[in-house]
């Protein structure tokens, strides 16, 4: 019997930093991500500075999404993204939500795959109501269709001036 052929889905990586040269830790994790084992970088938007949702004051953001090909199952690629995200430093002692952070990687979708559970939910509850996610998301990836929501570009449209 043939070997089976491998699988790859595409999934989009939303990356956020406010702290420690943010705009060197967006672009260090594009490269990290594109050295996940299984998996390819296949495009990223250009980074978006952009004021913080969430505690004030704490410092703007840099925002962008990655677009990759990958073997890894959703878990795997949460476990993938959280690694990346400690060897990059950063520091979870505040436990502030939604507080400054070196480096913040959010698996956005998954191909079709939806998924609510403790670890992880699919595609990620914020998307819709946050600008730094849709825009650069419409920049690489405007015809996705985010399940159960519908077109990236259409989405968008709601930040549209
Ligand atoms: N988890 C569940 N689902 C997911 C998922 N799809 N992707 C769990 C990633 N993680 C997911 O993550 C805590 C736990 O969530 C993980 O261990 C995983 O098991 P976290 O990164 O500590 O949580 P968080 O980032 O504080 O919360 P959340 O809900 O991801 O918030 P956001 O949306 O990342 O908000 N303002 C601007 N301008 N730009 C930003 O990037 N970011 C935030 C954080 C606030 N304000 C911002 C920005
Ligand atoms: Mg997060």
């Amino acid at each position: 019997m043939p070997a089976p052929m491998p699988c790859w889905v595409p999934a989009y990586v939303g990356i956020g930093s406010n702290l420690d040269e943010p705009e060197r830790q967006v672009a260090a994790a594009v490269e990290a991500l594109a050295g996940l084992p299984e998996t390819r970088l296949v495009s990223h938007s250009a980074t978006l500075r952009n004021p913080p949702v969430g505690p004030q004051p704490q410092p703007e953001f840099f925002n962008a999404v990655a677009g990759l090909l990958t073997q890894l199952d959703p878990l795997a690629l949460l476990d993938a993204l959280l690694a990346l995200e400690r060897r990059q430093g950063r520091d979870r002692s505040t436990g502030l939500r939604w507080g400054p952070r070196r480096i913040d990687l959010d698996l956005l979708v998954y191909g079709a795959v939806t998924l609510d559970t403790e670890r992880l939910t699919v595609p990620h509850p914020g998307i819709v109501s946050r600008n730094f996610v849709l825009l650069p998301l419409r920049e690489i990836a405007p015809a996705l269709r985010i399940p159960g929501l519908g077109p990236v570009w259409r989405l968008a449209t709601a930040f549209d001036q």
